[in-house]
C-alpha cells in the first residue's frame, strides 16, 4: 500500500514539469540576519516571477523593498514596502532585479542588504528572445532538469522509507 502510494507520488513529480513556484528562504538557515553575504546567496541561486522570497528574522531586524540607489547607497527612506512582522513573504511578480535591505540602524552596512535578480517565468509565453542569450536558456533548462532530478531523489528516498 505504501510503496502503491509512493510510486504514485513518483509518477506525478517526473510527470509534472519542475516550472513550479519556489519559495526562497533567504539566507536559507542563516537567515536574515548580519554577517550573510547575501550576494553570495543570490548568486547560487535562480529567481523567476511566480517565485516567493520568504525573509525570517528576529525583532532587531525588519525589510524594506528600495529601489537602486537606496540599495547602493544603504538608505532606506525611499522605501516602498517594509516588513516587520519576523516572517514576510514577498512575490517576485516582475522581471527585473528587486532590492531589500534591513532599516535598523548599521544593519545594511553590515551586509543586510539583498538585489535579487528576477527572471522571466520558465512558462512564459514572453519569452527572451533566443539570439543573445541561447547559453543562459540552455544552463536554465539544465538547471530545472537538476532540480527535477533533485525532486526524484527525494522520492525515493521517501519511497524507500515507506517500503521498509
Ligand atoms: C560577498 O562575496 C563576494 C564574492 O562572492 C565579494 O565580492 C563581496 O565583497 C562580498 N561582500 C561582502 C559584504 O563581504
Ligand atoms: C503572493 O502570492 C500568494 C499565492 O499566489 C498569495 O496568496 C499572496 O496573497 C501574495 N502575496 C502578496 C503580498 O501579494
Ligand atoms: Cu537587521
Amino acid at each position: 500500500m505504501g510503496s502503491t502510494v509512493a510510486a504514485a507520488l513518483l509518477l506525478f513529480l517526473a510527470a509534472v514539469p519542475a516550472v513550479l513556484a519556489v519559495t526562497f528562504q533567504v539566507g536559507d538557515i542563516a537567515r536574515w540576519s548580519i554577517g550573510v553575504n547575501y550576494t553570495t546567496w543570490v548568486s547560487r541561486k535562480t529567481f523567476r516571477v511566480g517565485d516567493t522570497l520568504e525573509f525570517k528574522y528576529g525583532p532587531s531586524h525588519s525589510v524594506s523593498v528600495v529601489d537602486k540607489a537606496g540599495y547602493d547607497r544603504c538608505d532606506g527612506s525611499g522605501a516602498t514596502q517594509s516588513f516587520s512582522d519576523g516572517d514576510s513573504k514577498i512575490n517576485l511578480t516582475t522581471v527585473g532585479t528587486m532590492h531589500f535591505l534591513c532599516p535598523t540602524p548599521g544593519h545594511c552596512l553590515g551586509g543586510m542588504k539583498l538585489a535579487v535578480p528576477v527572471l522571466a517565468s520558465a512558462s512564459s509565453p514572453i519569452a527572451p528572445s533566443p539570439s543573445p542569450s541561447a547559453g543562459n536558456a540552455k544552463s536554465a533548462a539544465s538547471a530545472k532538469g537538476i532540480m527535477s532530478y533533485g525532486k526524484i531523489g527525494v522520492t525515493m528516498v521517501l519511497m524507500y522509507g515507506l517500503m521498509r
